[in-house]
């Protein structure tokens, strides 16, 4: 079990990367990054049993799909800071022909991704299909997905809700980033979501709820939960309440930040509020 304490500080360095990234580029999404840190970071230093030796096949591993693209800053982070690739490679963040696109694809050949992302409602299905795979191979490692809670507001999601329920796909937990925000306002200026739980439960998830995703004790305890909820004929939902830009008070709690970058100025504030204890790149 790692550290607590260590835990925190990497969710801190991965808010450090994920501003530095975005300011040096001037551009893509720090706000649901920001506000996924603590979910990042407790899913691949603690939670998932995967190998940062990449294989695209991953066999007899956990597997992850970042359904909603756009916040691949903390995903690259984390990658890279787990032993995925080089910590330095995050400078090359969007630039042309690297590997760290603004979104995520696999033609560059990056380890850590098995699928392209970012055009919203995808990755559920794609993680639907790699988990059908993984039960016909008689692997029983688990499939991870991410969703932003505005994506939901595409159909193909509760297609996908609907086949899972309907195959029993019981080796597949989905966590939903509900920062209740998406990328012109709040979820219920835009289009609400309604009952989410019951959404979920009533196409026939098994629903954990959780109140406080920017606690990483809080966050380690949730995916626990819900990888013991798993196995029992259910998929599982772990509707986590974030706060979007969380770290960084001119950030957190709004929608502004979705895929704003910071100035100079507001990068060395934002900075000053996070104390590089890991170290930068
Ligand atoms: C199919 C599709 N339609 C529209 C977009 C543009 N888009 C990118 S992010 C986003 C908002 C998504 O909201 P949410 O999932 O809540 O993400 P958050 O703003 O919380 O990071 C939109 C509409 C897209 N990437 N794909
Ligand atoms: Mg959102």
């Amino acid at each position: 079990m790692a550290d607590i304490q260590y835990l925190e500080q990497m969710a801190t360095q991965v808010r450090r990367d994920i501003l530095r990234m975005v300011h040096a580029v001037q551009s893509g999404h720090p706000g649901g990054s920001m506000g996924c840190a603590e979910f990042f970071t407790a899913l691949y230093f603690q939670q998932m049993e995967h190998n940062t030796d990449f294989s695209m096949e991953g066999k007899n591993e956990d597997l992850f799909f970042l359904s909603n693209g756009h916040i691949s800053p903390v995903w690259y982070s984390v990658l890279a800071r787990s032993g995925y690739f080089p910590v330095e490679e995050l400078a090359t963040f969007r630039h042309l022909n690297c590997r760290l696109q603004g979104h995520p694809t696999t033609h560059e050949g990056l380890p850590g991704i098995r699928v392209a992302s970012g055009s919203l409602g995808q990755g559920l299905s794609v993680a639907l299909g790699a988990a059908l795979a993984k039960k016909m191979d008689g692997d029983d490692k688990l499939v991870y997905a991410l969703c932003g809670d505005g994506e939901l507001q595409e159909g193909q999601i509760w297609e996908a809700a609907m086949f899972a329920a309907h195959n029993k796909q019981d080796n597949v937990i989905l966590t939903v980033d509900w920062n209740g925000q998406q990328i012109d306002g709040s979820n219920d200026d835009v289009l609400s979501l309604g009952n989410l739980p019951s959404k979920w439960e009533s196409f026939g998830w098994k629903v954990l709820i959780g109140e406080k995703g920017n606690d990483m004790a809080a966050v380690l305890d949730y995916l626990a939960q819900a990888k013991a909820a798993s196995g029992q004929g259910q998929p599982v939902v772990l509707l986590l309440k974030t706060d979007m830009g969380h770290g960084v008070d001119f950030m957190s709690g709004t929608h502004a930040w979705h895929g704003k970058a910071p100035s100079d100025e507001q990068l060395a504030n934002a900075l000053a509020q996070l104390p590089e204890g890991l170290g930068d790149y």
